[in-house]
């Protein structure tokens, strides 16, 4: 059969597309007489999403439909989808005053309608492309995959329609087996109503691939909606480097979805790939692994890449990335500040020592203190967002004013306006060592449903266990009260006031002897 593949983007903020964008291109790599095409429902108004699908299909009419499903999870501090689920959470479950209480419950209520209206959503244009695609190709079929997908695969095999093919993180492997008629049952994915995704499959290996310049000129040609990212100048265009992370933070699942095993793109075709972006008026790049600098043996690949950025004369881009901040060295530092890095996120989750050890995160942070230094001595003077959650896990009034202290310090090196506390709660993930506490703990029982918004539920989810839970869920309540544009610094100001500062060197050092596995 000669295969026409229609590449769907469910709908999606608008985040270049860079899941479909991969695929299509490794597929015309290998099978350049196949017909592809890219169709972002995250470019089309919500109005129109069905019959800009049905129209889609009606013109093409593929053989194979590729869904890609971006995000489900929505606990953020941010205003999102009908609200600041974090507020409308936090004021349901804390506010003392009924009126606020209300106005949470509302609130919620509105964000889960939302939620559970996007969930319903997506499965039907699934279910309606199939099918409208079906009426031009009975045979045609639909592999569902992505970001989403590869966090909730179990739970999604009770909603698509029999036959799906439902895949677990990259899938370049799978479709290409696909094509070929070869037997993919070995990838990490099941068909629905035909096999059952095996125990722990999240955990198997994915298979490695050797990355080349995504081949944009064709991209361009396969999508005629690729312009939308290219007119905002606001836009940060993924670009990957590499894949895996070998780390074990409690509460992460990137490093099971694409793998402990890292595996760098060559640093000419990542180049390669950004040249061509650059030529296209791209100035603003994301680097989406996992992390860009998963461990000090990949600093040399880091040093390779950016070098070979900054020798190719792109001097004017910026580019951000998630960044272990612990794996720095002045010459990185130096490079990261010529090649126009302009923001970057450190997850430490918390400033201090003896928490991040258990929360297996393998971070120094006086390391990550010493490369910030470096870092600012190499002229940085951007934005850094750092990433606590707190109360994950043995938190106590002693660690949240070593977090304070750290966060001082930090504010110290780069300045106060530099520094963004990113006040995050962990939304609970299936397949982390966080849900085997969770249940080791009788805190969740083995079966609950992770895609659960029903306020029991939720309330588990959204990691802020007792005895803690209730005084954070208060100091958030007085931040938005107090400061709503500015929620992160006013919570770090109010735990401050009500709780001190620990001197920094008692959040460097963790003894030992206090530890306990998580
Ligand atoms: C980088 C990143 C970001 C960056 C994106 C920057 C940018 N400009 O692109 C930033 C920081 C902005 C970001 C933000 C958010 N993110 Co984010 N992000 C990631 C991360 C680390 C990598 C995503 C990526 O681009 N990878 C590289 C590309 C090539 O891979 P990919 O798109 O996943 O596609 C591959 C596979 O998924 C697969 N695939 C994709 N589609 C399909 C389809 C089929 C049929 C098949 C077979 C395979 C397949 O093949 C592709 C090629 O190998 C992932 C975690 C991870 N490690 O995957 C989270 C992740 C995608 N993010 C997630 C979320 C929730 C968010 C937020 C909504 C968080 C929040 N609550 O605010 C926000 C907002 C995003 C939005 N839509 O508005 C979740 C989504 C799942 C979920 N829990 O619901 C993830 C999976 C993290 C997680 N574990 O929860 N994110
Ligand atoms: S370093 Fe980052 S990506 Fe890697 S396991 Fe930890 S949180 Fe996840």
């Amino acid at each position: 059969m000669n295969e026409k593949i229609l590449y769907v983007r469910l709908p999606c903020n608008p985040i270049f597309p860079i899941g479909v964008v991969y695929l299509s291109d490794h597929i015309h790599k290998l099978f350049p007489e196949i017909e592809q095409k890219i169709f972002d429902l995250g470019t089309i108004p919500p109005l129109d999403f069905n019959s800009a699908l049905d129209r889609c299909i009606d013109e093409f009419q593929p053989t194979l439909l590729i869904f890609s499903w971006r995000d489900i999870q929505i606990y953020a501090p941010v205003g999102g989808r009908g609200g600041n689920p974090l507020q409308n959470a936090f004021e349901f479950y804390y506010a003392r005053n009924p009126l606020i209480k209300l106005r949470g419950a509302l609130g919620g209520l509105k964000v889960t309608t939302a939620y559970y209206g996007e969930l319903w959503r997506n499965q039907g244009l699934i279910r309606r492309g199939l099918t409208r695609a079906r009426k031009y190709c009975p045979q045609a079929r639909a592999v569902v995959g992505g970001g989403a997908v590869s966090v909730f695969y179990e739970q999604l095999q009770k909603q698509l329609p029999k036959g799906t093919i439902v895949s677990v993180g990259e899938g370049e492997q799978l479709l290409e087996k696909l094509l070929r008629g070869q037997d993919f049952s070995n990838e990490r994915c099941y068909v629905v109503g035909e096999t059952q995704p095996r125990e722990r499959m999240i955990h198997e290996q994915p298979t490695p691939l050797e990355k080349t310049a995504c081949n944009y000129d064709y991209i361009a040609s396969i999508w005629s909606d690729f312009d939308y990212y290219l007119q905002e100048n606001d836009f940060y265009i993924g670009v990957q480097t590499k894949r895996g992370c070998p780390h074990n933070c409690c509460y992460c699942v990137y490093t099971v979805v694409e793998g402990k095993q890292v595996r760098i793109n060559p640093a000419d075709e990542v180049v390669k790939e950004m040249r061509q972006l650059y030529d296209r008026g791209i100035r603003n790049f994301w680097f989406t692994d996992a992390q860009f600098i998963p461990a000090k043996r990949f600093i040399p690949d880091a040093i390779e890449l950016l070098q070979k950025i900054l020798d190719s004369g792109m001097t004017d881009i910026h580019w951000a990335s998630y960044i272990r901040a612990d794996n720095l060295t002045p010459e990185l530092c130096d490079l990261m500040v010529k090649t126009g890095m302009n923001y970057f996120e450190i997850g430490i989750t918390s400033g201090s020592q003896e928490l991040v050890r258990k929360m297996r995160m393998g971070y120094n942070l006086r390391t990550v203190l010493q490369n910030c230094r470096d870092l600012k001595a190499a002229g940085f003077n951007d934005l850094v967002s750092v990433n606590y959650s707190f109360n994950v896990i043995d938190e106590t009034y002693d660690t949240i004013r070593q977090t304070v202290a750290y966060h001082r310090e930090l504010e110290r090196i780069f300045g106060a306006d530099k520094v963004e506390p990113a006040i995050f709660f962990i939304g609970l993930q299936p397949h982390t060592h966080l849900e085997e506490y969770a249940f080791e703990n009788n805190i969740l029982k083995p079966g609950y449903d992770p895609m659960s918004l029903m306020p029991w539920t939720a309330k588990k989810l959204l990691w802020n266990p007792e005895p803690l839970g209730s005084f954070f869920g208060e100091v958030c309540l007085q931040a938005w009260r107090q400061n709503p544009n500015d929620f992160g610094r006013e919570v770090m100001q109010i735990l401050e006031d009500k709780l001190g500062c620990a001197p920094l060197e008692e959040a460097l050092s963790a003894p030992i002897k206090k530890l306990v596995g998580v």
